[in-house]
C-alpha cells in the first residue's frame, strides 16, 4: 500500500510527511472503474410488498462480482458485494456477534422506508433519502458511495478519532496505528470503528462497513452530500440501519456487535498508574501513600517493569520477587492490580513462551513459512497468530501465570500490532508488514493486510479466555489500546498517548464521545496526560473531568514528573480527594448506567445531540455531555479560565453546586474557579449515591442517599440497580432493579426486581427546591473570593460541596428501602 511514497536513492520518502506539515494522510490515487451488471438478477428471493420494485432478499451477478442484499424488519439492511473469484476466504467477521434473525414478512411496521433495489447496469440500494451505490472496483480496492440526494449529512461515530464530534469534511482511515502524536488532522490512531450514525434531514442511519482490511471514509470531503467509501479488499460487507433516533440506530448497530459488559464494581473506582511503579517497593510505597492521605482508589496498574526483561507472562524476579505476597498486600488495603500485556514476544529459546510458540507454529509467518521477526521492548519478537482459536485458547491459558498470584485485569498495549522495525515517521506502517500472513481456522490463510484492524479484536478474546479458564468466578476487566467494531464486548478502551497539553484535555472529550456512540461504553483518557508534565492546574482540571468518564485512570510516561494526585502541591491534593469522594459518592449511579450499558446499550458519556437529536444548537456541540442520563458536565478545558460557558438544551437545570436553577434552551455563563467542574443535574431526576469510602471492598456505612430534581411539574424519576458487584449471579437474576418516582411530595419506590439485597435497609430523600439566588452569590461567591488572588490557593474549606446542601433549600426525610410510597 503506497501513501504518496515514493522511493527516492534507495532512501524511503514519506510525501505525506515530508510535504505536509500535518502529516495528514490521503488515501492513495487510483483510478476506479465501474462494475457493471452481466445478465439478469438470479437468485431472487423476492416478496414485493406495496410496490413491485420493494425486495426482501436479492442477489445478482455483476461483471466480476456478485452482490446480496438482504432487508430485515428491523430497519436493517445487509448488502454483500463479492468477487466470483476470490482467492481466498473472508476473514471471520469478529464484529458481528448475532446475526439478526431472518425476518419476517411483510414487515410488521418497523421499516417505514421502502428500500428500492435498483437493478440495471448500475444497481443501487435506496432507502429513504439515501442511496448506496456507485460500485467501482480497482485491483486493490473496492469503492461505493453513500448519497444524500440534495441534503448534507452530518456524520458521527467512527471511534476514537481527533478532531470535532460531528466527522464530515474530512477523509478518515481506518488502520490501526501506534500513533503518539495526536495533532488535530492526525489520523489513523489505535482503533478503527468503521460505523457511522448519519443524519439526514430528520432522519436517522448508520453505517457499518464490516472489513477489517483498510478503509478511507471520505465523509462529505470531496462531494459534501455523500460519504465515498474505499476498502482495500476483494469484499464489501455493508450493514445499512435506519431508525427514528440516534439512539434507535446505535441499537441497532449493538444488536450486531454486542453491548458492553457489566465491570465489577471495583473497576469502576480509581486507577493509579504510571510507566512504571518499580520495583515493589515503589508500588507499597503508592499504595501507603493513597490511604494515609485518605484517598479513595481501587487499583494499582503495573507498566512493563514488572517483567522479567520484558518477557510477556514473567515477573522480574530483583523487582517484583514475591508477586504473590506483594498483591495480598495491597489487597488489604483494598488494591486490586492490573497489570499491562503486550502481544510480542522476546526471541530466546530459552523462554518457554517463545519456544512452545515455536514448537507448535503459533507465530506469525512470512509468505514463504518463516517465522517473521520484528522488535518490541524484550528486542528481536515474534507475534502470536490470533486469527487461530487453538492459538488464542493457548495465550488465554498463560494468564495462568498473573492470575495465580492475583492480578485482576488485564491492560493490552501495543497490539494494533506496533513493530519498531517498521517505519516510525509514517506511523501506519509502524506495524508488522501486509505480506505477513495469518492462518485462520478456515485452512485458507490471509493476509496481514486484510487482518491487520482484528489482531487486537484476537487478542482481548484470547484474554477473555484466560479469565473464563483460570478466574471463572469473576468478571474480568480488560483495557486495551488497539482494536476493532465489536471491541465493546471483551474490553474497554483507553485512548493511548496523549501529551499533559490542554489540547488534549480539550481533544479528549470529543475523543471518548465518538468512541461511546461507537458501541464503546468503558473509555477513558490518560488523566494528566502521559508524555510531557503536567501543571498543577491542567492536573486538577483533568481529575475533575476524569472523574465524570467510565474509566478513571491517572498515568504517565517514564520520563516525566509524577503524577500522583499529591504531586502538585496541597491544593490540587485536597481538589483530587474532592473529585475521587465525588466518584466514589456516585458509584450506585453509575453502576446503574452501566446496567444499562450492558441491556439496553445506553453509552454512559453521551454527547448531547443523542438525547435531543432536534436541538440545533447541539448537532456540533464538542464539549458538553451528558455523564449517564442525568449529569451534564461542561469541563474547563484551557489554562486560566475561570468561567465556563454553557448550553442548556429544554428542561430545567440545576448546577450541582449551588442549586442555582437555570431554564432550558439558554446560554449561560457558570463561575468555574479551579476546584470547580461546571455540572449540572437535569430537572426531573432522582440520584442515587452513597457516603464515599476509600475502596469499593470497605463496609459501607450509612444510608442509601437519593437526591430529587424536581422538573417544571414537579416531577422526578430515577433508577438503582444493585448486584453482588462481582461474579455472574446478576446473570440469572440476582439483582435488584429499583424505580424511583417523586410527583409533589409523593416517593414512591419500586423494586422492579428484588433478586438480590440492597446493602442499604433505608433511604435519605432529599427533595431540591433550586436556588433563585444568583449564581455568584452563593457557594460561589467564596470561592471567587479566594481564587481572585490566587486561583490555585483554594483551601479544602472552600471547596464546593456536592448536592448543595449547603445553605440550599431542600426537605430532607427518612425511608425503608423497599416498595412504597411516602410523603417526603
Ligand atoms: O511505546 O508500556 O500507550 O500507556 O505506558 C510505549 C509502556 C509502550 C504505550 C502505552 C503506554 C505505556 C507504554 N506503552
Amino acid at each position: 500500500m503506497s501513501n504518496d511514497k515514493r522511493e527516492e536513492g534507495g532512501k524511503h520518502i514519506d510525501l505525506a510527511h515530508t510535504e505536509n506539515p500535518s502529516r495528514r494522510i490521503k488515501p492513495p490515487q487510483r483510478s476506479f472503474s465501474i462494475l457493471h451488471v452481466s445478465g439478469e438478477p438470479e437468485a431472487v428471493l423476492i416478496r414485493p410488498v406495496k410496490d413491485p420494485k420493494v425486495l426482501h432478499g436479492w442477489k445478482l451477478n455483476l461483471a466480476s462480482m456478485q452482490m446480496s442484499v438482504t432487508a430485515h424488519t428491523s430497519g436493517l439492511t445487509r448488502i454483500r458485494l463479492w468477487n466470483n473469484d476470490m482467492s481466498s476466504a473472508w476473514p471471520e467477521s469478529w464484529a458481528v456477534s448475532c446475526e439478526p434473525q431472518a425476518a419476517e414478512w411483510p414487515p410488521q411496521g418497523v421499516v417505514e422506508t421502502s428500500l428500492y433495489v435498483e437493478a440495471g447496469p448500475s444497481p443501487a440500494v435506496q432507502v429513504g433519502p439515501i442511496t448506496l451505490g456507485s460500485w467501482q472496483q480497482h485491483p486493490e480496492a473496492l469503492r461505493f458511495s453513500l448519497d444524500c440526494g440534495q441534503q448534507m449529512p452530518r456524520i458521527y461515530g467512527l471511534g476514537e478519532k481527533m478532531g470535532r464530534l460531528e466527522r464530515s469534511g474530512r477523509v478518515w482511515d481506518m488502520w490501526n496505528t501506534d500513533e503518539p502524536e495526536h495533532t488535530p488532522t492526525r489520523d489513523p490512531l489505535y482503533v478503527s470503528i468503521p460505523f457511522a450514525m448519519i443524519s439526514v434531514g430528520e432522519q436517522w442511519f448508520g453505517l457499518f462497513v464490516d472489513n477489517p482490511a483498510r478503509q478511507y471514509w471520505d465523509a462529505g470531503a470531496g462531494s459534501p452530500n455523500s460519504l465515498t467509501i474505499d476498502v482495500e479488499d476483494e469484499y464489501l460487507d455493508i450493514y445499512l440501519m435506519q431508525g427514528g433516533s440516534p439512539r434507535e440506530v446505535l441499537g441497532q448497530y449493538n444488536s450486531l456487535t454486542g453491548s458492553t459488559p457489566l465491570p465489577p464494581m471495583w473497576a469502576l473506582g480509581y486507577h493509579q498508574s504510571r510507566y512504571s511503579y518499580a520495583p515493589q517497593s515503589e508500588v507499597r510505597r503508592i499504595a501507603r501513600e493513597f490511604r494515609t492521605k485518605e484517598l479513595p482508589a481501587d487499583v494499582i496498574q503495573f507498566d512493563i517493569d514488572y517483567m522479567n526483561g520484558y518477557r510477556i507472562f514473567t515477573w522480574d524476579k530483583t523487582g517484583f520477587p514475591d508477586p504473590s505476597g506483594l498483591i495480598a498486600e495491597l489487597k488489604q488495603s483494598g488494591f486490586k492490580v492490573i497489570s499491562i500485556v503486550d502481544p510480542g514476544i522476546k526471541v530466546d529459546p530459552k523462554y518457554s513462551i517463545y519456544a512452545q510458540g515455536v514448537e507448535k507454529d503459533y507465530f506469525c509467518k512470512l509468505p514463504d513459512g518463516t517465522r517473521y521477526q520484528g522488535a518490541v521492548w524484550p528486542g528481536k519478537a515474534v507475534y502470536p497468530d490470533f486469527s487461530r482459536q487453538e492459538v488464542r485458547s493457548w495465550w488465554g491459558e498463560q494468564h495462568r501465570e498473573l492470575f495465580k498470584h492475583g492480578v485482576a485485569g488485564i491492560w493490552n498495549d501495543m497490539n494494533e500490532p506496533a513493530d519498531f522495525t517498521g517505519d516510525a515517521e509514517y506511523r501506519p506502517d509502524y506495524t508488522v508488514p501486509n505480506e505477513l500472513q495469518v492462518a485462520t481456522d478456515t485452512g485458507a490463510p490471509v493476509s496481514f493486510a486484510r487482518f491487520h484492524n482484528l489482531y487486537a479484536a484476537g487478542m482481548n478474546s484470547a484474554t477473555r479466555e484466560g479469565f473464563a479458564k483460570h478466574a471463572p468466578d469473576k468478571r474480568g476487566f480488560v483495557i486495551t489500546r488497539s482494536g476493532y467494531a465489536g471491541l465493546q464486548r471483551t474490553a474497554g478502551v483507553w485512548t493511548g498517548d496523549n501529551c499533559s497539553w490542554w489540547e488534549h484535555l480539550e481533544a479528549a472529550v470529543p475523543m471518548l464521545l465518538g468512541l461511546s456512540i461507537s458501541g464503546v461504553s468503558m473509555v477513558g483518557s490518560d488523566t494528566g496526560g502521559f508524555q510531557e508534565d503536567a501543571s498543577p492546574q491542567l492536573y486538577a482540571r483533568w481529575f475533575s473531568f476524569s472523574a465524570f468518564t467510565p474509566y478513571f485512570r491517572s498515568h504517565t510516561a517514564n520520563d516525566t514528573r509524577a503524577h500522583e494526585p499529591w504531586s502538585f502541591g496541597t491544593n490540587v491534593l485536597n481538589i483530587s480527594r474532592h473529585y475521587l469522594q465525588l466518584r466514589y459518592a456516585l458509584l450506585p449511579y453509575l453502576y446503574t448506567a452501566f446496567y444499562r450499558a450492558e441491556t439496553e446499550a445506553e453509552p454512559v458519556m453521551k454527547p448531547m445531540f443523542f438525547e435531543w437529536p432536534e436541538d440545533q444548537r447541539l448537532q456540533e456541540l464538542n464539549n458538553e455531555y451528558l455523564f449517564g442520563g442525568q449529569f451534564l458536565v461542561a469541563p474547563v478545558t484551557s489554562a486560566d479560565t475561570m468561567w465556563r460557558h454553557v448550553y442548556l438544551p429544554a428542561g430545567l437545570w440545576y448546577d450541582f453546586w449551588d442549586d442555582h436553577l437555570y431554564r432550558g434552551e439558554s446560554d449561560q455563563l457558570i463561575h468555574a474557579p479551579i476546584g470547580k467542574l461546571p455540572l449540572c443535574v437535569r430537572g426531573g431526576s432522582v440520584i442515587p449515591h452513597e457516603s464515599p469510602r476509600l475502596h469499593t471492598d470497605a463496609e459501607r456505612k450509612g444510608d442509601l442517599l437519593l437526591d430529587v430534581y424536581p422538573d417544571a411539574e414537579g416531577q422526578a424519576q430515577g433508577e438503582l440497580y444493585c448486584d453482588a458487584e462481582e461474579g455472574w449471579g446478576y446473570r440469572s437474576g440476582e439483582y435488584s432493579l429499583i424505580a424511583f418516582t417523586y410527583h409533589k411530595g409523593n416517593f414512591q419506590i419500586t423494586f422492579e426486581n428484588s433478586g438480590y439485597s440492597p446493602a442499604w435497609r433505608h433511604a435519605r430523600v432529599r427533595v431540591h427546591r433550586g436556588s433563585r439566588a444568583g449564581q455568584q452569590q452563593s457557594a460561589g461567591a467564596e470561592l471567587s473570593g479566594e481564587q481572585t488572588a490566587d486561583p490555585l490557593r483554594l483551601s479544602k474549606a472552600a471547596l464546593p460541596e456536592p448536592f448543595a446542601l449547603r445553605g440550599a433549600e431542600h426537605s430532607d426525610a427518612r425511608v425503608p428501602l423497599q416498595s412504597g410510597r411516602w410523603e417526603v
